[in-house]
């Protein structure tokens, strides 16, 4: 972004925006994602653009979760890797989790692309969704998974997650911590954990928090965690009229 001066009062937010159109420019992600990073933009102005004690508190009880999971994976798509592609491949290596490729617009050339992103970010391996094992309840080409990933998963991380796949997903018994800005979502009301923050801020601080349980082997005791109510903080917080 060499045309934008860092003492420019939205830098930060263009940068940001900078990184999705690369992102499209390089076949990661869709042009449908740059409508849903619009819409990510409004609610985190609304949110004032910082990261809140519901979302730290729901950081901390995610942390806690996908430690104690028996087989966590990473689930992403064409916006995440665009926007924290480098963050996803920590979060991998600390939480001992598979990332694996899994859009919700079907392209198996952008599949690939986001692929090549990670690798070139450090990731090792990236899992990739198959005919050999589909999800449950659900029609869209997220129903394609990987066999020793998503489909055998307990837990996943799903950032940036539709609807009907998170709705599918806990049918089938899993729990589902996603990150979106949006505390009406569908997504955010059926997920176990909702992080309502920008991902580019809350994957670090979710990285910090499982690195601090570490020594613990995870084990140590999280509060109690009641999704809905933080959800309604968050949307309080959206409302008010001098945030
Ligand atoms: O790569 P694909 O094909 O899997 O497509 C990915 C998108 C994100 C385009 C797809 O999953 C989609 O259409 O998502 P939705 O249904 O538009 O939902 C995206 C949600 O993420 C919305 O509620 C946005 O408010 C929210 N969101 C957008 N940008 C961010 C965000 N939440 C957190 N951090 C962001 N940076």
């Amino acid at each position: 972004m060499t045309d934008v001066p860092t003492s420019h009062p939205r830098y930060e937010s263009l940068r940001i925006r900078d990184a999705i159109v690369t992102g499209v420019k390089r076949g990661v992600t869709s042009e449908h994602g740059l409508i849903a990073h619009g819409r990510g933009e409004a609610y985190d102005y609304l949110l004032g653009e910082r990261t809140h004690p519901f979302a730290v508190a729901a950081i901390d009880a995610a942390a806690h979760l996908l430690s104690q999971a028996s087989h966590p994976v990473i689930s992403v798509n064409g916006n995440v890797v665009a926007l924290v592609a480098a963050d996803l491949v920590r979060l991998s290596e600390v939480l001992g989790a598979p990332l694996e490729v899994n859009i919700f617009h079907a392209s198996k050339q952008r599949e690939q692309a986001i692929r090549g992103y990670l690798l070139e970010h450090g990731a090792d391996e990236v899992l990739m969704p198959s005919t050999d094992a589909t999800l449950d309840f659900i029609d869209s080409n997220r129903k394609f998974v990987h066999p020793q990933g998503i489909h055998k998963a307990d837990a996943i991380f799903v950032p940036l997650e539709d609807g009907d796949r998170c709705q599918a997903l806990r049918r089938m018994g899993k729990a589902v911590v996603t990150v979106d800005l949006n505390p009406m979502s569908r997504t955010s009301r059926t997920a176990s954990i909702t992080i309502v923050d920008n991902v580019v801020r809350a994957l670090p601080l979710l990285i910090q928090g499982l690195e601090n349980l570490a020594p613990y082997g995870g084990a140590k005791q999280g509060a109690a965690f009641d999704n809905i109510a933080h959800l309604a903080a968050a949307e309080q917080e959206i409302r008010s009229p001098d945030s």
